[in-house]
């Protein structure tokens, strides 16, 4: 069967491409999507590709990796990352390898995106490469 990698992304991420292009580049979401979508089939990967604004959203879709027995999650929860226990609970929760994923590099910016909840769980980390960080991510999960 083919293994299955949710690519999982927090708020404001569907205003990329339109909004601080100096920070996070021209590409939009979907042509993240599209990259990752031809990456994952060279790779035998099917992907599971979704943004959302909520963080209860995100914890829901955590689990949903699991039940779906999931290789592993690339997570990209934005503002979420510096703040929420509730992801780092529910990436160890589900015994699903994830992959903390950022455009930018957040320790390079203010000192409040320097502490990751997420990075605390997750097995590895790719940032600061814009989209290229969701493709080298994936080609790290496929290793996994
Ligand atoms: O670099 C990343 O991928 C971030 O996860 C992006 C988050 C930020 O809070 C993290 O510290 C690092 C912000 C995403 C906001 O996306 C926008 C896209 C277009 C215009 C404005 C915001």
């Amino acid at each position: 069967m083919t293994a299955t990698v949710f690519i999982l992304n927090g708020p404001n991420l569907n205003l990329l491409g339109t909004r601080e292009p100096a920070i996070y580049g021209t590409a939009t979401l979907a042509d993240i999507e599209a990259r990752a979508r031809a990456r994952a089939a060279e790779l035998g990967l099917a992907i599971e590709f979704r943004q959302t604004n909520h963080e209860g959203v995100l914890v829901d879709w955590l689990h949903e990796a699991r039940a779906a027995g999931a290789k592993a999650v690339l997570l990209n929860a934005a503002a979420y990352t510096h703040t929420s226990v509730a992801l780092l609970d529910a990436i160890l929760a589900i015994g699903v390898p994830v992959i903390e994923v950022h455009l930018s590099d957040p320790a390079t910016r203010e000192p409040f995106r320097h502490l990751s909840y997420v990075g605390m769980g997750a097995v590895a980390e790719v940032k600061g490469l814009g989209p290229d960080s969701y493709i080298v991510a994936l080609e790290q999960a496929a290793t996994l």
